[in-house]
């Protein structure tokens, strides 16, 4: 695998799940893989999971690893072409990217949707850039539209924890008073689309994905229909597409419940986390042994691992 930005990288989803579930059987097997080989993990946003799930699998493949937060560790970058750099943006991507490829083997980069314009979260002018610049492999550690890494570990998660061969997958919205990235949302939807699973997103009026990433997926604006027999509840707070980034419901019925689990079959509830509890979802779903978000985290280290194994192996 040359990059893991978006799906179009990956050659075969199962393949790589598999790989996933195999790095977490066997963590230091491939120990030599990465020796003597650096990568760089690049944060324009916070990160808890991604930044030590990066980490963690990149030291059991051998590798070094070196963190940066853009913003408050170094210059301001400008992402767009021919502009005179007269305001607070110090480096342009192009010198950017390029240096770091020289000291980094792999870089990993991090940059939600700015929502200042959907065009340009959409072109994913960020991660392109890095790709376009960088002259190493990319790493897509959650960007404007995608959370590969994230989508990875939901799958291996989702086939750890099935007990039908065809599990229903339902990904509903829940509320948030905040404008959220729909990264998690499409990328989860993009990933599942590539499974044979029964998939059911669910959400009020308005909160459509775009539709290159919900395709033929099942859509339903009442999340009690959606809840019927489902196996998996993936919770997920997203901002409108078509309004872009606004936020058009806090509708508290959309919070997950004991009552609305009990709708399911024996449903586990995921989350990609952080979660705020109470907001999204009531503490008592979130204890319960239905949860999997803990597992779901703790699978992050394989997503990653199994990625840059594969990275690894053409370096
Ligand atoms: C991010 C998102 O994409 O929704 C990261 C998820 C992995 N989540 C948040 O920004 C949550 C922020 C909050 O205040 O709840």
């Amino acid at each position: 695998m040359k990059h893991f930005i978006n799906l179009n990288d990956v050659s075969d989803v199962k393949e790589l799940v598999l790989e996933g579930l195999h790095q977490k059987a066997n963590p230091l097997a491939n120990q030599n893989l990465g020796k003597n080989k650096t990568i760089g993990l690049i944060f324009f946003n916070s990160s808890l999971r991604t930044r030590i799930s990066t980490q963690k699998a990149a030291i059991n493949l051998g590798m070094d690893v070196i963190v940066m937060n853009v913003g408050s560790d170094s210059w301001q970058l400008e992402f767009e072409d021919g502009v005179i750099m007269d305001q607070g943006k110090a480096e342009h991507i192009k010198e950017a990217a390029a240096v770091l490829g020289q000291y980094c083997d792999i870089i990993g980069v991090r940059a939600f949707a700015e929502f200042k314009s959907q065009e340009d979260d959409y072109r994913e002018i960020v991660l392109e850039s890095f790709r376009k610049y960088a002259g190493v492999p990319i790493v897509n550690l959650e960007s404007a539209t995608r959370h590969p890494c994230q989508s990875l570990a939901d799958l291996i998660t989702i086939e750890e924890l099935k007990t039908r061969t065809r599990p229903k997958v339902v990904l509903t919205w829940v509320p948030h008073f905040k404008a959220l990235p729909q990264a998690v949302a499409n990328s989860f939807a993009e990933w599942v689309n590539e499974t044979d699973y029964d998939f059911v997103i669910t959400h009020p009026e308005g909160y459509d994905l775009a539709p290159q990433f919900v395709k033929n997926a099942k859509v339903t604006y009442s999340q009690e229909e959606a809840f019927a027999d489902a196996d998996f509840i993936y919770a997920k707070n997203w901002s409108s597409y078509s309004q872009y980034g606004q936020v058009l419901s806090q509708d508290p019925d959309w919070r997950i419940t004991p009552e609305k689990m009990a709708l399911t079959h024996n449903a586990n509830f995921m989350h990609c986390l952080p979660v705020r509890r109470g907001l999204k979802v009531a503490d008592e779903v979130l204890d319960s042994p239905q949860s999997a978000v803990i597992q779901q985290a703790g699978n992050r280290v394989w997503s990653v691992q199994a990625a840059l194994k594969k990275i690894l192996e053409e370096l």
